[in-house]
């Protein structure tokens, strides 16, 4: 009888392909109503003298099978783990799947750099809301009612005293409200105006700069745009200033570089002239100076501003405004 159940329960184990199986014959043979204890409770009925033998050998057969089931166990769990570790084998010598890079936008690009060369010249950065009040965009600035600059054409005004600004001037505005002189810091940040085609977006880019203490001249103005120029387009770029008018700035110039495509000689980018005007500037005229609560007895200063796509153009000579918003992916990859 006992040896009739070793004799299954080696034919089971050696069934036993998984650790369940494995249990399910742990269960069969040692469990409550296993096969082992019914043998344990039929003792009880067999002659007295033969109990102490049979009990034995069920003892006997008892300690085999534990001793079979764990080495079979360890077996089979050695076996899983094989099986798990080939499963998920990772083959590194494989080439990588390919992760197209980003890159920087051109007007990112060169607004870093037209940022650091003012950082440098010990200007701060200050930004403003894009959404402004008629007052700091216009008034402010020495921008009457009537302006021509006011024009719905030119303006998107979203009630009659809220608009999208038009330049970052009044970041300036602010920005001096804040403080009290010396104070020098540009203003970069979009921009909004109703106009579109080849050279104009309805949003495009600007950096103004303003620089206000005791004895600012025209020189110091000259200094620091002829300084910007030459460390963003070439030191031997040639530079020269013209008279101009801008409502906020008393006497105002307009900034021209030497044409870079040409080498001044004359092309179709600088309509024969050898000259490209890339900045706007002067002095700061004395009526917003007293807007923002300034002593315009103690105190002066200049003002300038660029546009960033411009500069942008130049630099890279990119003939059309509008492929800076398009994303063709052509385009932002040569940069
Ligand atoms: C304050 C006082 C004066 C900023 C200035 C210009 C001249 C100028 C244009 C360049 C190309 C705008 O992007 S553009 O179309 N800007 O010509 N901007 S002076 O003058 C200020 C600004 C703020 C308080």
């Amino acid at each position: 009888m006992v040896e009739e159940i070793k004799e299954r329960f080696f034919e089971d184990l050696n069934s036993a392909e998984d650790l369940q199986k494995l249990n399910a014959i742990r269960v069969k043979y040692l469990g409550k109503k296993g096969v082992l204890t019914a043998q344990l409770k039929l003792l009880p009925s067999l002659p007295p003298s033969e109990r102490p033998l049979v009990g034995k050998l069920i003892n006997e057969i008892k300690v085999l099978i534990e001793k079979e089931l764990s080495s079979k166990e360890a077996f089979l769990k050695e076996a899983e783990l094989k099986k798990q570790l080939l499963s998920e084998y990772i083959d590194i010598t494989l080439p990588g799947k390919y992760t197209p890079f980003g890159s920087e936008h051109p007007l990112n690009k060169v607004l870093a750099e037209i940022i650091d060369i003012f950082i440098r010249m010990g200007f701060s950065v200050e930004e403003g809301p894009e959404v402004e009040l008629d007052y700091y965009n216009f008034e402010a600035l020495n921008i009457p009612k009537e302006h021509p600059a006011r024009d719905m054409q030119d303006t998107f005004y979203i009630s009659d005293e809220i608009l999208l600004r038009t330049h970052t001037s009044p970041v300036q505005i602010r920005g001096m409200i804040k403080r009290t002189p010396p104070v020098r810091f540009i203003a970069p940040g979009k921009v909004y105006r109703c106009d579109a085609d080849i050279s104009h977006t309805p949003m495009f880019h600007q950096v103004e700069g303003l620089m206000i203490d005791e004895n600012v001249t025209f020189s110091n103005l000259k200094g620091v745009l002829v300084t910007f120029i030459h460390l963003m387009f070439g030191q031997d770029v040639p530079v020269r200033f013209r008279p101009s008018f801008f409502p906020f700035t008393e006497p105002s110039a307009e900034v021209d570089m030497g044409c870079i495509l040409c080498r001044c000689h004359g092309c179709r980018v600088c309509k024969n002239s050898g000259w490209l005007e890339i900045l706007g500037a002067g002095m700061v005229h004395p009526v917003v100076l007293e807007n923002v609560g300034y002593d315009t007895e103690r105190y002066n200063g200049f003002a300038f501003g660029m546009g960033v796509e411009r500069i942008a153009m130049l630099k890279y000579q990119i003939d059309d405004i509008r492929l800076f918003f398009e994303n063709d992916i052509r385009f932002l990859r040569q940069f």
